[in-house]
């Protein structure tokens, strides 16, 4: 990369089995191909001492109070930040599967309010651009292995869907909605043509924070 130039931060976001990591697959594979540096991530990352409890919480072997496992969802984002910041400074562009805005339509789908969902999220590194996957919850209850974890019922992903709707409006600056119920090579195509013109003009943009 030449000096100076700096990589994207490219969110996935959306309800459960929406296709966030088929086409983050694809995304990355793609600017691999053109020998983009870019690397994948998701979140949670649940290798971490935090990321285990996250998913004993998430396969139902343990219980926690929904501001809990709230705070632990925003500390593992917390805790690969420094890791973040680098590779995007290196010229790095990350394309990750679920980020803080996953944080809070979770947790205020819960009726935990709103405004203290976001607080510990204020101050990581912004998104460049979140593409939110949005389809019907009934669409995506009959996808494949759904029902699995706990929060895959059609009912409360309603609710999710409805709180990211909200944040897509409210973030249009940097938010991007994709019918998720099309197929994944369409949907590929119209992800790869809005990230091709969103790497230069970032590369000299200095990093922001949620704020
Ligand atoms: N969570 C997460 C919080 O509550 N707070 C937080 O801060 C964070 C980060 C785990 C849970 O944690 C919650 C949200 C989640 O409930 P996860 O591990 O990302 O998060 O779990 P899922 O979102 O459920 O991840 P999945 O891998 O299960 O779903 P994806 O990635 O959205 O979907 P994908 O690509 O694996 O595809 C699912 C199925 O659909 C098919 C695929 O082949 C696959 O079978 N598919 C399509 N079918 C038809 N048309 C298309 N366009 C398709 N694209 C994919």
């Amino acid at each position: 990369m030449s000096a100076g130039k700096r990589g994207a931060l490219i969110i996935f976001e959306g309800c459960d089995r929406s296709g966030k990591t088929t086409q983050s697959r694809l995304l990355v594979e793609l600017l691999k191909s053109k020998d983009i540096p870019v690397q994948a991530m998701n979140f949670p990352d649940r290798s971490s001492c935090i990321g285990q409890m996250i998913n004993s919480y998430l396969t139902n072997s343990k219980d926690l109070p929904d501001e809990v496992i709230h705070l632990l969802f925003a500390a593992n984002r917390w805790e690969h930040m420094n890791q973040v910041k680098q590779k995007l400074l290196e010229g790095v562009t990350l394309v990750v599967d679920r980020y803080s805005h996953s944080g809070v339509a979770y947790s205020a789908a819960k009726g935990l309010h709103i405004d203290w969902c976001y607080a510990p999220e204020r101050g990581l590194i912004k998104p460049d651009a979140v593409f939110y996957l949005r389809a019907p919850a009934n669409d995506l209850a009959s996808r494949g292995k759904y029902g699995e974890e706990r929060y895959e019922r059609a009912e409360f992903q309603g609710r999710v869907a409805q709180v990211f709707d909200r944040l897509c409006s409210q973030e249009a600056s940097y938010w991007h909605q994709f019918d998720a119920s099309q197929p994944a090579e369409d949907l590929h195509a119209q992800i790869v043509s809005i990230t091709e013109e969103l790497l230069p003009k970032v590369a000299t943009q200095p990093l922001d924070k949620l704020s």
